[in-house]
């Protein structure tokens, strides 16, 4: 009694406020209720019911949590932060939902689109009536997104969208995806809707990582647009990449309850696993393994928390969110793999989390920028060059 908490050690989830914290504890029941009891199954299956979780999250509020009007709740930075991390903490792909309709679909819309483009889709999309989706990857393309070969060309008002993208999270069950194209004046970003004629999405299947999500290729056989298609507010990577910035904000959040499950599922593992007549978490390379957890636990969730005070000022640059993507994926891998370890056999199965986090980090650790990419990025801001080529 009186000793610090073993999952909180430094007690930073005293720096949040009342309100934060709220939220913090509402998304974490949704998360232990509606997630968990079913999560594994869905892993196994390799199934996500999209149709049915979106208005649930809707109703809480958390898709495009973070913007303003058309439905959404203009919760701030770090509420958002703490809710992807409940999200996460149950699993990867559901936060992977959260962050592709709410960060980068919607998010697009609210910052590029028309009124009537807003109008149309945002409210929908707050509700988890439609799903959306952001498709900037492209099977020859990820990393380098500035030569996709995907192009929209004009014919008359119109616009005819050709190429293909992969690896779309929630590819094929969006109502409406973002796509970004190269057009006469730059990569531009078009709203296409489910059906439009010459659009196919595909299903990737045989996935070790991220199963409890939907991934897609997306294929454009000279699929013809209205005028009023294109996201009239941007021209130029710019457009996307000032997305993705909100969408690696919510993993550098995420991962952090990635870890937090991974780390207590290990020491209460640890507490109750009885060998050589002694609980395993009496010896001392089994105490090294959670110590190092909980250290490195409570670091990742401090920078989270200080970039997300960042971000409320107007100060977190691209560099700021590079820093926490790559600093707290890193780290929730290194903490699923240790508690792996100390599962033993148990570790390897889906009725532990431990590994479908690790294996679910994986995807987390190539999407949104690789870690290489964003160690190039923090290479660039601190010393003034690029090396991407
Ligand atoms: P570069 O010449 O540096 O920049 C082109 C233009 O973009 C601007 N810019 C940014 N703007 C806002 N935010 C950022 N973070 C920005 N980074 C660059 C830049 O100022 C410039 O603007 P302008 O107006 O001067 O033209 O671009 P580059 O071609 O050299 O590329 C730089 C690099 C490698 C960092 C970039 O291409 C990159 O980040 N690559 C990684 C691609 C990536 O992250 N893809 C993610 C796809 S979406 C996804 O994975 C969803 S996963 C599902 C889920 O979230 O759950
Ligand atoms: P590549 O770019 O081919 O990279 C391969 C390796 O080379 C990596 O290690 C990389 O770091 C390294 N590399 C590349 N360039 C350099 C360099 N200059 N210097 C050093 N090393 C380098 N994309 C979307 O647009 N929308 C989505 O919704 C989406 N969802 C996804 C969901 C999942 C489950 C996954 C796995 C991916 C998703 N992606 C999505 C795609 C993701 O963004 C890309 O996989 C990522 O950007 C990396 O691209 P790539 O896989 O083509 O790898």
């Amino acid at each position: 009694p009186g000793g610090p908490d073993p999952i909180d050690l430094l007690a930073v989830g005293e720096l949040l406020t009342e309100e934060e914290r709220l939220i913090q504890a509402t998304v974490r029941r949704f998360a232990d209720d509606r997630i968990r009891p079913q999560i594994a199954d869905w892993f196994e299956r390799g199934a996500f019911p999209v149709r049915e979780l979106a208005p649930e999250l809707g109703k809480l509020g958390l898709l495009g949590m973070h913007l303003d009007g058309y439905g959404c709740a203009g919760a701030s930075a770090v509420a958002y932060g703490v809710a992807c991390l409940e999200l996460e903490a149950a699993d990867s792909g559901l936060r992977s939902f959260v962050s592709v309709q709410g960060s980068l679909a919607m998010r697009a819309i609210h910052a590029f689109g028309s009124e009537e483009q807003k109008q149309q889709w945002l409210p929908d999309l707050a509700a988890g009536r439609a799903i959306g989706c952001f498709a900037l990857t492209e099977p020859d393309f990820g990393s380098d997104p500035a030569n996709m070969r995907t192009t929209a060309r004009r014919k008359g008002e119109d616009w005819v969208l050709s190429g293909s993208k992969m690896w779309i999270t929630n590819g094929s069950e969006a109502d409406v995806a973002v796509v970004w194209a190269q057009t006469e004046q730059g990569v531009r970003g078009f709203l296409v809707p489910r059906g439009a004629r010459g659009f196919t999405a595909t299903d990737v299947h045989g996935k070790l990582s991220l199963r409890a999500s939907v991934t897609s290729e997306l294929a454009f056989d000279e699929v013809l647009l209205p005028a009023n298609a294109v996201l009239p507010g941007v021209s130029g990577l710019r457009g996307p990449l000032s997305c993705l910035n909100e969408a690696r904000y919510g993993i550098l959040w995420g991962t952090v309850g990635a870890a937090r499950d991974c780390y207590q599922a290990a020491l209460e593992y640890a507490k109750g696993r009885v060998q050589f007549g002694r609980p395993i978490a009496a010896f001392q390379l089994t105490q090294e393994k959670l110590v190092e957890m909980a250290l490195e636990l409570e670091k990742a969730y401090l920078v989270a928390w200080r970039i997300g005070r960042l971000k409320e000022e107007g100060r977190a640059r691209p560099a700021h969110v590079s820093f926490g993507k790559l600093n707290n994926v890193r780290t929730a891998l290194e903490i699923a793999r240790s508690a792996r370890t100390v599962l033993g056999a148990n570790g390897i199965t889906t009725a532990y989390p431990v590994l479908r986090h690790a294996n679910n980090l994986e995807s987390v650790l190539t999407y949104e920028g690789t870690s290489e990419i964003h160690t190039l990025i923090l290479g660039e801001a601190i010393t003034g060059e690029a090396a991407y080529q």
